[in-house]
């Protein structure tokens, strides 16, 4: 008969302990999946959802492997120096700010983006007394370039997170321009290469087909 008793507490009591600790476990799930769902909006200000977008790349989206992933900084002074998205990510201070993308096509996105200041890696590469414009170079063969003044004074930045999420393909994995202020062109996804040139008459993808090099928007 005690026998019989002590048994049952023992198997009540392991119950109760699985029972909780798998509890536990769901909640702690939950919690991960509501930090790293889509954020709304951002010190008062409503957002646009990452669905917002219209996916009209040239040559589709991009499924670039993070494992494989290197990102080439390209000068004069040092050559090319490469990074892993790792080190792009945790060897950098991470910035964020609340920016409108406007396509050409006439859609506009109000975004927070998370990403490293493109003046920070080039930086690193030495950047040469003639350097005049930063080009920018994709996965898929995609290019466009920017003034290197434009990029320090506007504290530009290459995303790896939209509304607290990490880009998906479709948006740009790993590396998005946040070329604000300037046309949906400019805002390059799948970034594999940054090389710093005094080349003023380069012409990206779309601006060598008759888009303004400038592709200021005016708000
Ligand atoms: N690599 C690459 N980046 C690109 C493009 C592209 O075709 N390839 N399209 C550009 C255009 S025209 C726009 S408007 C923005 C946003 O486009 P999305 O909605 O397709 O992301 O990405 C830009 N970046
Ligand atoms: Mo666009």
């Amino acid at each position: 008969m005690q026998k019989k008793y002590t048994l049952l507490i023992i198997t009540t009591c392991l119950t109760i302990l699985i029972g909780s600790f798998l509890w536990i476990r769901y909640f702690e799930n939950k919690n991960d999946q509501l930090n790293s769902s889509e954020v709304k909006d951002y010190q008062g200000q409503d957002l646009s959802s990452i669905s917002d977008f219209r996916e009209n790349s040239i040559k589709g989206p991009q499924y670039i492997n993070k494992e494989d992933y290197v990102l080439t900084i390209t000068s004069s002074a040092k050559g090319n120096i490469t990074y892993t998205y790792d080190d792009v990510l945790t060897k950098h201070k991470n910035y964020e700010k609340v920016v409108n993308l406007h396509c050409v096509e006439g859609w506009s996105v109000t975004i927070l983006w998370k990403g490293i200041l493109v003046n920070d890696l080039i930086n690193e590469s030495g950047v040469d007394a003639d350097t005049k414009i930063v080009i920018f170079r994709a996965i898929d063969g995609y290019t466009t370039s920017l003034p290197l003044d434009f990029i320090i004074e506007n504290d530009i930045i290459i995303a790896h997170k939209m509304n607290n999420v990490t880009l998906s393909p479709e948006r740009g994995f790993p590396f998005q321009l946040v070329a604000e202020s300037k046309w949906g062109y400019k805002w390059i996804k799948w970034i594999t290469q940054i090389e710093l040139s005094n080349d003023e008459s380069f012409r990206g993808f779309y601006e060598s087909r008759g888009f303004s090099n400038d592709a200021d928007v005016d708000e």
